[in-house]
């Protein structure tokens, strides 16, 4: 890491600071991820991401910016990543998932409020995140309560353009979501000075669709038993994926999942066979988030799928390619994003159907409703999930946590009692 100063101080980063959040972050991953037995070969390259996370690739953002291109951070899966590298942009997802950031968070939000938000927002306060310091633009978008007012504090440091999301899925929210992207698309236009053309929104959109295909392809490989990548290190693929090259990034993950079709052949597994299966609903798990997997899958079981924005949220329905003018195109993008089932709307029901169709298809022992700490939609909604599983007595337990390290014991202690009994 050492060698990245120059960069780091290029971008402004409060130095003394960030050497702080840089001495944490070796010796956590060496003990939630290098302690793990029969790592796949593939997961080398994600090892790599991530114990240079904040060199190697700020430092290809930099280089890109230096050639003209603009940076984009985003916050939510609503938002098209297809639309800004068809602007000739880079997208990168930002959201925080460490304690570390959440002090600096609560100086002007708050105690009571998502760790998440806290969290990025004291990643750009204390200008010790250099994806943050890289971005030209953020774009935020009407979800929860929290994240739509703290856009108002944080564009006080930096431009926010706000997408505004609707909260039910009738025809009409169908057309102001397309509308919501045609008025993205001329924000990003006049940000980058580029028109998108039907090549290159055609073209982002079968890149990015690639690169969901890859992440189906790895959760494919989930379903087997003995599962052959721990979800751990899908969790980190996942993570990894939202600030990742898109191709490069595709092109790891395809490599990765033939070393496992490979271990498949053979039987192999990272757990043994008939380990209790472990389904994770709920609030996503921004990098670096590891605390209940690694809880999990210390006491014995195993993580076979995340019904989240870090799991299956993230990768599932692809955009129609059919497309060929912008306008198709773009209403393509709203009706693929628009599927996406977030207890920010009003019904959605869908998300417990997929739920259920999950734990069909993964062969799902127990499920884990994880809830980070003052999150009001998907609290509120664990009481329908909790309700519709008990209807067909699949056991589920709620995990409600922070960033902290507070709690870690008391949820180990559930746990192992939750898996005990499936
Ligand atoms: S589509 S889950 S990424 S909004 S956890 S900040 S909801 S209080 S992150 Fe999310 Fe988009 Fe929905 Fe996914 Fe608010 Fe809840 Fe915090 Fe959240």
């Amino acid at each position: 890491m050492s060698n990245y100063y120059e960069l780091w101080k290029y971008l402004d980063i409060d130095i003394d600071r960030h050497d702080e959040l840089m001495a944490i972050l070796p010796d956590f991953f060496k003990d939630v991820y290098l302690s793990q037995k029969n790592r796949p070969e593939g997961m080398n390259y994600f090892n790599l991401v991530v114990s240079s996370i904040h060199g190697l690739r700020p430092k290809e953002l930099v280089e890109l910016r230096n050639k003209g291109k603009k940076v984009v951070g985003t916050f939510c899966v609503y938002v098209p990543d297809e639309l800004v590298f068809a602007a000739n942009a880079v997208s990168i997802g930002l959201c925080g998932g460490s304690q570390f950031w959440v002090p600096d968070g609560e100086k002007v939000l708050p105690k009571n409020l998502c760790p998440l938000i806290k969290s990025f927002t004291g990643a750009k306060l204390s200008k010790t995140c250099p994806f943050f310091q890289c971005s030209d633009i953020l774009i935020g978008e009407t979800t929860c309560d929290g994240k739509k007012k703290v856009w108002e504090i944080l564009n006080k440091s930096i431009e926010i353009y706000v997408m505004n999301l609707p909260q039910m899925k009738r025809e009409q929210e169908y057309k102001e979501w397309e509308n919501e992207l045609n008025l993205l698309k001329n924000k990003l236009e006049s940000l980058t000075g580029i028109k998108v053309s039907n090549d290159m929104l055609a073209s982002s959109i079968k890149m990015i669709n690639n690169k969901r295909k890859a992440l189906k392809r790895l959760y494919e490989l989930r379903k087997q038993n003995p599962v052959p990548i721990s979800g751990k290190d899908v969790l980190l693929i996942s993570q990894i994926a939202f600030y990742d090259d898109p191709e490069r990034f595709t092109q790891k993950v395809n490599v990765l999942c033939d070393e496992l079709d490979e271990r498949i052949k053979k039987g192999e597994g990272v757990f043994e066979k008939d380990a209790k299966r472990i389904l994770i609903t709920g609030t996503p798990m921004a990098l670096p988030n590891w605390k209940l997997h690694h809880i999990v899958e210390t006491s014995g079981a195993a993580v076979v799928c995340e019904e989240t924005c870090t799991g299956t949220r993230y990768f599932e329905n692809l955009v129609n390619e059919n497309g060929t003018t912008l306008d198709e195109m773009i209403k393509n993008l709203a009706e693929r994003y628009l599927e996406t089932n977030c207890a920010c709307f009003t019904p959605n029901t869908k998300r417990i159907e997929d739920i259920l169709r999950l734990i069909n298809e993964y062969k799902v022992d127990g499920v884990i409703g994880y809830n980070l700490q003052f999150c009001t939609p998907y609290a509120v909604e664990y009481y329908n999930v909790k309700k519709a599983l008990e209807e067909k007595n699949i056991p589920i337990l709620l995990i409600e946590s922070d960033y902290t390290e507070n709690d870690t014991q008391q949820i180990k202690t559930r746990v192992e009692a939750f898996i005990e009994m499936l």
